[in-house]
């Protein structure tokens, strides 16, 4: 679809606009009385979104590069249909091929309480079905208010059960590391990828003065980023995902990626609400899963 047959089906007033901006990528951005939002076709990737009056929710690297098939720094990458590296082929990429690939719109509506809702479809070709040959669909649902609402939608098309990973690989943004704590975790058993995915349980709050790269399992539990700094606390309350992921590449792993930018790692840090390891899901023919999370700030 062109740029002006989106624009033509779906733009909304000033609240939808679809934009072109680099390399023949699509963007979609959103303004409402409550927030804005940009959110790339490519992988119904959500790059932004600011409550107004409100510092950015979301983080996105000021190095983040927006080229076809390149997996944007930052923001909101949906992990499908695998999290973390291909359990068989080392070739594959990891997290899973749909941040990479085309997505399409299916639906833009202004809600009654002044939110705008928008709905994407992942773009099955040679590309994924070589990558996952199991029948299926794949949408993202957003919402835009003064929360943010994802909800990653999973259909089995096919006749066969299949094992889904997934996660929204979501970066927070934060005022610096060393006055932000992460809660909700406390007594939750993790595999911790810094240590060979040895397990551990967390006692306490997640203070981050280091590389932390941890996957939470067995957990349905709210996470608040309490940030010290801007006086602010992010809620990521979630269903329909029993594993959280809690990562901060710190300075090593940050200057190897080469996208955070200078201390980039300093201002944010993911939490990942997913199904991923001891959590995979099965999905049965017919069987529909989804994924929700909702980020919201609260004074702290
Ligand atoms: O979610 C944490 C993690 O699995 C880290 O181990 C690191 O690989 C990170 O994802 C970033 O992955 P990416 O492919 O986006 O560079």
């Amino acid at each position: 679809m062109t740029l002006t047959d989106l624009n033509q089906r779906f733009a909304i007033g000033n609240h939808v606009q679809f934009k072109e901006i680099t390399d023949g990528m699509i963007i979609a951005e959103v303004a409402n009385q409550h927030a804005i939002a940009n959110i790339a076709l490519q992988g119904a990737h959500i790059a932004t979104f600011q409550p107004r009056g409100e510092e950015p929710v979301i983080w996105l690297s000021p190095h983040a590069k927006f080229a076809q098939g390149k997996s944007i720094r930052g923001g909101v990458p949906v992990c499908w249909p695998w999290f973390g590296p291909h359990k068989t082929d080392s070739k594959l990429p990891g997290h899973g091929f749909a941040r990479t690939v085309p997505w399409e719109v299916f639906e833009t509506k202004a809600l009654p309480d002044g939110s705008t809702f928008l709905r994407f479809g992942l773009i099955e070709s040679g590309v994924t079905r070589a990558q996952w040959p199991h029948p299926s669909t794949v949408q993202l649902e957003v919402t835009v208010g003064r929360a943010l609402r994802v909800e990653l939608v999973t259909h089995n098309a096919g006749g066969a059960a299949f094992e889904l990973g997934e996660a929204l690989h979501t970066y927070f943004q934060i005022s610096d590391v060393a006055k932000t704590t992460i809660r909700g975790l406390d007594n939750c058993a993790y595999l911790d990828k810094v240590q060979d995915f040895a397990r551990f349980t967390q006692q306490d709050g997640i203070v981050i003065d280091s590389e932390v790269d941890r996957v939470y399992i067995n957990t349905a539990a709210d996470c608040v980023i309490e940030d010290k700094g801007l006086k602010r606390a992010i809620r990521i309350a979630k269903q329909g995902s029993m594993s959280t992921v809690v990562w901060n590449p710190w300075t090593e792993k940050a200057d190897k990626m080469g996208d955070f930018g200078e201390e980039g790692h300093r201002g944010m840090v993911c939490v990942e609400s997913g199904n991923m390891m001891d959590n995979v899901v099965v999905l049965a023919p017919g069987e529909m899963h989804k994924l929700v999370a909702v980020y919201s700030v609260e004074k702290l």
